[in-house]
């Protein structure tokens, strides 16, 4: 029998993100995944409500973390790892192509320091590698697509698939980013869809379409039935449906906020001489203005 972990699931109505912990009910060891480090646009202020929550809830159930996970280097949000690692001296992991992404904004950004070798997460995960959350076993399947670094966690019947699959009733992520690919994704959704039908999968963001509330657990056998950007079924048609989707897409609104905290593991930048942080916005670097 597979091991079925406690999985909560935290909505982030800001970013349309859930945020989970998964826990061993055995053991009382959990991972934290994707979690939001707040930041509001407007002001410039940054908080840690969500992750707060998070840490309140881990106390209230006597859970202790063993690891910090992100799925992908997230694009609409900033990563509260770097924090909760600071607060649970946790191990943070990733995805190992993150190197890939950020040689990628490396170059966006124009920040010759970076270091693009990953060195800002404990641990980089490969496709197969496996890791424990208690006696739970985790693996990582290589979910490439919606990001170059994509991966989806698989512990006990529940998969982390991200923004792969969203709800049945809201399709698949988008492939439009700076190494992206519809074409992988597609191969990634695949790959999700040949675990056994009673898998539960845990999405990274629902947009609550119609204004229904918030949904982020299904099964296989779910998506298989009635997710519409599945019912394809080929290859050639999810690309043609996917590409053109993205073309009407907007770039998130803080994608250029986002991506330079979150390819150094969820760290703001470093304070200047007056205490202050600050962001760097480059200008006419990416497609996608929606001027309209
Ligand atoms: N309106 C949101 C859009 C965020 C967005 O693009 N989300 C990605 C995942 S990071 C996605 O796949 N969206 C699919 C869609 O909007 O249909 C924002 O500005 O933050
Ligand atoms: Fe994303």
């Amino acid at each position: 029998m597979t091991a079925k972990p406690d999985v909560k699931g935290f909505y982030d109505a800001r970013t349309f993100s859930i945020q989970y912990v998964v826990s061993d009910p055995a053991t009382r060891k959990c991972s934290i995944i994707d979690p939001v480090l707040d930041y509001d646009e407007k002001s410039g202020a940054t908080a840690t409500r969500n992750a707060d929550t998070i840490l309140d809830y881990i106390r209230e159930k006597r859970l202790s973390v063993e690891w910090i996970l992100d799925t992908h280097p997230h694009a609409d949000h900033f990563s509260a790892a770097r924090y909760l690692k600071e607060k649970t001296g946790a191990p943070t992991a990733i995805g190992a192509r993150v190197v890939e992404v950020q040689k990628l904004w490396k170059e966006i950004y124009n920040w010759p320091d970076l270091q693009t070798d990953g060195s800002q997460w404990d641990r980089l995960f490969e496709a197969g590698d496996t890791f424990t959350v208690g006696e739970l076993q985790g693996r990582v399947l290589f979910s490439p697509g919606h990001t170059l670094a994509s991966i989806t966690y698989v512990i006990g019947d529940a998969a982390f698939v991200h923004d792969t699959l969203f709800m049945p009733d809201s399709g698949t992520a988008r492939a439009d980013f700076p190494g992206g690919s519809a074409k992988r994704l597609w191969a990634s959704i695949e790959e999700i869809l040949s675990l056994s039908g009673e898998t539960r999968l845990f999405t990274g963001h629902d947009y609550q379409p119609d204004g229904r509330e918030p949904l982020w657990e299904s099964t296989v056998a779910e998506q298989k039935r009635s997710n519409p950007h599945i019912a394809v079924k080929d290859e050639a048609a999810f690309v043609a449906l996917r590409e053109a989707r993205d073309k009407t897409l907007p770039m998130p609104k803080l994608i250029l906020h986002a991506l330079q905290v979150n390819i150094r593991g969820g760290r703001l930048s470093e304070p200047e001489g007056n205490g202050k942080r600050y962001l760097k916005i480059p200008l006419d670097a990416l497609a996608g203005a929606a001027w309209e």
